[in-house]
């Protein structure tokens, strides 16, 4: 199964709400189909690269994590690395050469040719050729259409809220959508590709696979709210990081409940990762600094420190968090390299609020956003693409060890949209 295909799967329900919600919208408002001809989804897409003014995100984005306190030479020496290696993805199919395109025809006479067509049937056919015979040999007259207007786009801009995207994203979405297509006539399955287009250019920025820095041991410090996936989402990375070649240690902070280091003890058998853990209750700063030292002695390249989970509301529990980066501070001032705040997807708007919070209280270089597998709410991670800006490094589509995918901005857009694989 194609990456791309999985995703689709994987995201079906917040696909769905967007499918349906924009077919409808056409079929609501759809006219007549005698006026214009189809315009190819080229050229609707191909307007707005004419258009100049176009709608910003609303904060500009960073260029990518730097280690705090490391400075541009780090930024430098860091060499990105996908997710995967790019021997554990699935083989590209090879691409077959592309046809050279063969000219539109404008008329019944040039796709059919003159001779195909009895005199008496061709001056019949003439006055039809706008709409309807024109269309039934584009293969395209089943297809309703609506003019792109107010009410249509103020119908996208509600659906687009509803799939959880926040209004000030869907707003600047809708504009997008409408700058230098106001009027033409759109097919869902126009609209579904202008979508996907502008949902991808908010998130074309912040794709990023978590940077690896020359630092041994590079330390990344895992954060988020309870049960939103911190502890799986660290498997996951182990056994991806281990399989490209990586030495992994991971550090059990979540000191509070026996059964998580239980719990991070059976993902680091599956990862084959080393796990450090520290008796029930004892201080998650003081385990995270020894888990340092022990990660340097042994040449780890990487140290993934496991939190408990805490409400970003908690004042406490955040401050406990200050406090593990201050110790782990006094090892290597520029530790932690990554503060990777994992988010639930299906929290929907709530994940903003996580991230506002977190990034006062813990410096958060990137996000990882999991569960999105099932829920309706993946709009969400458009919103925080364009609110925030900060770099999204992977989505959990699953439970299960291979269920995290670098993140594809154009594939997640299409799968969040309904839009097929061209
Ligand atoms: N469907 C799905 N479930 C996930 C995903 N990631 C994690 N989970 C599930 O979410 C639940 C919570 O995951 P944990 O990794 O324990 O979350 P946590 O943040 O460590 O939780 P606390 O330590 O209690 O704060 C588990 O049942 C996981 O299997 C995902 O991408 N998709
Ligand atoms: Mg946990």
């Amino acid at each position: 199964m194609s990456f791309f295909r999985k995703l689709k799967d994987r995201l079906t329900k917040s696909s769905s709400k967007l499918d349906e919600g924009l077919d409808a919208i056409i079929e609501e408002g759809a006219v007549e189909d005698a006026a214009e001809p189809a315009p190819a989804v080229d050229e609707v897409l191909g307007a707005a690269d004419a258009a100049p003014e176009r709608v910003q995100p609303s904060v500009a984005t960073p260029d990518r994590a730097v280690p705090p306190g490391d400075g541009a030479a780090a930024a430098n020496d860091a060499q990105a690395e996908p997710l995967l290696p790019p021997d554990m993805r699935e083989p590209e199919p090879t691409p077959e050469p592309e046809p050279e395109p063969e000219p539109v025809p404008t008329s019944a006479e040039e796709i059919t040719g003159p001779e195909a067509m009895p005199v008496e049937e061709a001056a019949e056919a003439q006055p039809a050729k706008k709409a309807g015979l024109f269309g039934r040999l584009m293969g395209r007259s089943a297809a309703p259409r609506r003019a792109l207007d107010d009410d249509m786009l103020e119908q996208l801009e509600e659906l687009l809220i509803t799939a959880d995207m926040g209004v000030e994203t869907a707003m600047r979405v809708t504009a997008n959508m409408a700058e230098g297509r106001y009027g033409k006539l759109m097919s869902a399955e126009d609209i579904k590709a202008l979508l996907a287009q502008e949902i991808a250019a908010v998130m074309e920025p912040v794709a990023r696979p978590l940077p690896i820095y020359p630092k041994k041991p590079q330390v990344v410090l895992v954060v988020g709210v309870n049960g939103s996936g911190k502890t799986t989402t660290i498997g996951k990375l182990a056994s991806q990081f281990r399989a490209a070649g990586k030495s992994v240690v991971i550090a059990a902070g979540d000191t509070f409940r026996a059964a998580a280091v239980e719990q991070l003890q059976i993902w680091g058998e599956r990862a084959g990762v080393p796990v450090l853990t520290a008796p029930e209750g004892s201080d998650p700063a003081a385990l995270s600094y020894d888990a340092m030292v022990k990660a340097e002695a042994e040449g780890a390249d990487l140290l993934m420190i496991d939190t408990a989970g805490r409400l970003q509301n908690r004042a406490d529990l955040m401050e406990e968090l200050a406090k593990i980066v201050r110790v782990i501070r006094k090892k290597d001032p520029d530790a932690p390299h990554n503060t990777l705040l994992v988010l639930d997807a299906t929290t929907g708007q709530n994940a903003l609020n996580q991230v506002d919070l977190f990034g006062k209280m813990a410096d958060v270089t990137g996000l990882v956003m999991t569960k999105l597998d099932g829920t309706a709410k993946g709009g969400v991670l458009v919103a925080l693409a364009d609110r925030f800006g900060l770099p999204i490094h992977a989505i959990g589509v699953g439970e299960q060890i291979d269920d995290l995918q670098p993140f594809d901005p154009q594939d997640f857009a299409n799968a969040l949209v309904g839009v097929e694989e061209s």
